[in-house]
């Protein structure tokens, strides 16, 4: 492939705390977690609080806290950093790989058992689909492979006719890929580089097969990853860390926009606090009811924290449950459109075995940071994107792994029942019918050219249609919030985080997500904050 060929960015106060019965402020409504609960209830007065540490939450904290505006993170998640915890490896999994259970939640091959511990990677199982998410200050940025990829610009346009394309390429997009600190790796790393075999057969079997291949950019620093590769320092990408976290390399959002915002001195981030719902009090302010947990997911104090203003950011299946379940619970008013225009982002995932099976295969070593794809978006028939994902196992699996980006042919929508305080997911087999079409293609095209079979023993047969890394949408921006993200019907409420896509934005989210957050944050500071 020409690694020229990149996929461009652009082209394609506290003020007063009391302590009272837990009783005393909600009546006797029991706490959904624990019936009886005898500890104290801390109510606590804050300015302005944004739920949940992820991409949108991120931007939003570092906006606010430079214009010298205190701000209260709350993330039920760890703060891993603080906390001197360390991230395990896919190949021996330990206290971040899983959030509360007691086995791990890999995609595939879930063989350990694991302490429960509030884990950084967490997956919510319903029945025709299976989420996964990051848990801990930095959300998904935690465990994600950290391709930093903007979309194409006539589908970005498709999907968000209302908003002005042409700023997003000239500004959000560049402003979103600086903060993060997007790179690419260089051309002769890649060629050297035994731990990116599995990269230079994708894409060798991808041209092979008449499939355009691209090089993708991504926030893992490649300049510490040639240092890895020589031994000079602590290995992460290259010793198997990524979906449990990396303890080095990645530029995840502790390292970039909460590092930025922290350094303020403006930003308070109180980690292991699960937001129950939220109420709208008569003078339009929130009152938020808090679980503090422990590493063990217990309650450990419950607190009640009021706020003039909100900025939610809980990630797309967090600020749904959210507010579907304040509505349901305490009738804090919503629009009617929210838990609609749900997707996966066209998720699917697929693989091939004997992939180079007498020539070297995959590797014996791969690194866990992807950087090859397959572009596929202009076909008319059949679109998709493919991200050329890393297996390692720590063998030579002779196994090429796929995460195909699909377009959409309809939405999926989201519901909470109150009865099992479960959320429910309006998605089923119909949803992915014509992906399943796209991947047998796919791996017709590629087999019959480079030889090499799907890979039965992956997925159900190969196919994962339930495999789902990327959610997106419920709360879309223009439809159920203003076209800044300021939820229908409030004045001090906003929503910041990939649920304002509606369900598909053809290449990996969270670049979208970003340069989103950083567009509403412009007009909220200069028009709300002043
Ligand atoms: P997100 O990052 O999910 O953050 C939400 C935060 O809110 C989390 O930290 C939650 O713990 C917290 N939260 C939720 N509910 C509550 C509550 N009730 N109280 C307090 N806190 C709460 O949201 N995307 C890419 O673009 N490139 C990739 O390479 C990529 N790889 C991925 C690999 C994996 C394994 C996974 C799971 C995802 C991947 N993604 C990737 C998706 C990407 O990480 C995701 O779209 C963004 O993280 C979503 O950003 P948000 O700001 O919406």
């Amino acid at each position: 492939m020409n690694r020229k060929e990149f996929i461009q960015t652009g082209s394609l106060g506290v003020a007063a705390l009391f302590f009272l019965g837990s009783s005393s402020l909600f009546g006797n409504t029991p706490h959904p977690g624990n019936q009886n609960r005898e500890n104290k209830t801390i109510i606590l007065q804050k300015d302005t609080v944004i739920i949940g540490s992820g991409y949108g939450g991120s931007v939003a904290a570092l906006r606010l806290c430079e214009k010298n505006i205190p701000v209260t993170l709350l993330e039920m998640g760890l703060n891993w950093e603080k906390s001197g915890e360390k991230f395990s490896t896919m190949i021996n999994p330990g206290h971040s790989a899983a959030w509360l259970k007691s086995k791990t939640i890999a995609p595939f091959f879930n063989l350990f058992s694991l302490e429960k511990f509030t884990g950084a990677l967490d997956r919510l199982d319903f029945e025709h689909i299976k989420i996964w998410l990051g848990r801990g200050v930095g959300g998904g940025s935690l465990v994600n492979g950290g391709m930093a990829v903007t979309p194409k610009k006539e589908y970005f346009r498709e999907i968000f006719p209302t908003l002005d394309t042409e700023k997003f390429y000239s500004t959000y997009f560049p402003l979103a890929n600086k903060e993060l600190k997007t790179n690419v790796a260089s051309e002769e790393f890649l060629e050297d580089c035994d731990f990116y075999k599995f990269t230079r057969v994708g894409e060798e079997e991808a041209k092979k097969a008449g499939f355009k291949t691209v090089c993708v950019p991504n926030v893992y620093d490649f300049k510490y990853m040639e240092k890895e590769y020589k031994n000079e320092v602590p290995r992460s990408a290259l010793a198997g860390e990524v979906i449990y976290g990396n303890n080095h390399g990645k530029n995840s959002l502790d390292k970039t926009y909460l590092k930025k915002a922290s350094d303020t001195g403006n930003l308070e981030i109180l980690d292991l606090h699960q937001v129950n719902y939220i109420t709208q009090n008569p003078d339009k302010t929130y009152s938020l009811d808090v679980s503090v947990i422990n590493t063990k997911g217990e309650e450990i104090q419950h607190k009640i924290i009021n706020t003039k203003k909100l900025i939610l950011s809980a990630g797309t299946m967090g600020s749904n449950e959210l507010l579907l379940k304040s509505n349901a619970k305490t009738q804090f008013p919503i629009d009617e459109n929210v838990g609609k225009e749900w997707g996966n982002n066209g998720n699917f995932m697929t693989g091939r075995n004997w992939v180079k099976a007498f020539s070297g295969g995959t590797g014996f070593q791969q690194s866990t940071i992807p950087v090859g794809g397959i572009d596929h978006w202009e076909d008319e028939k059949k679109p998709f994107f493919v991200e050329i994902a890393p297996l390692p196992m720590g063998m030579n699996v002779a196994t090429s792994l796929y995460l195909m980006v699909n377009k959409l042919k309809k939405f999926g929508d989201v519901k909470y029942d109150l009865k099992t305080d479960k959320l429910q997911l309006n998605w089923n087999e119909s949803h992915t019918e014509h992906m399943k079409d796209n991947a047998k293609y796919f791996l017709r095209t590629m087999n019959k050219a480079n030889g090499g079979t799907r890979s039965h023993l992956l997925f159900d047969n190969g196919f994962g249609a339930d495999v789902c890394y990327h959610p997106l949408g419920g709360i879309v921006l223009g439809k159920a919030t203003d076209n800044f993200g300021r939820l229908n019907g409030h004045e001090n409420f906003y929503v910041v985080d990939g649920s304002l896509i509606p369900g598909t934005i053809g290449v990996n989210p969270f670049i979208t997500i970003t340069a989103l957050a950083e567009y509403c944050m412009e007009e909220i500071l200069e028009k709300d904050f002043s």
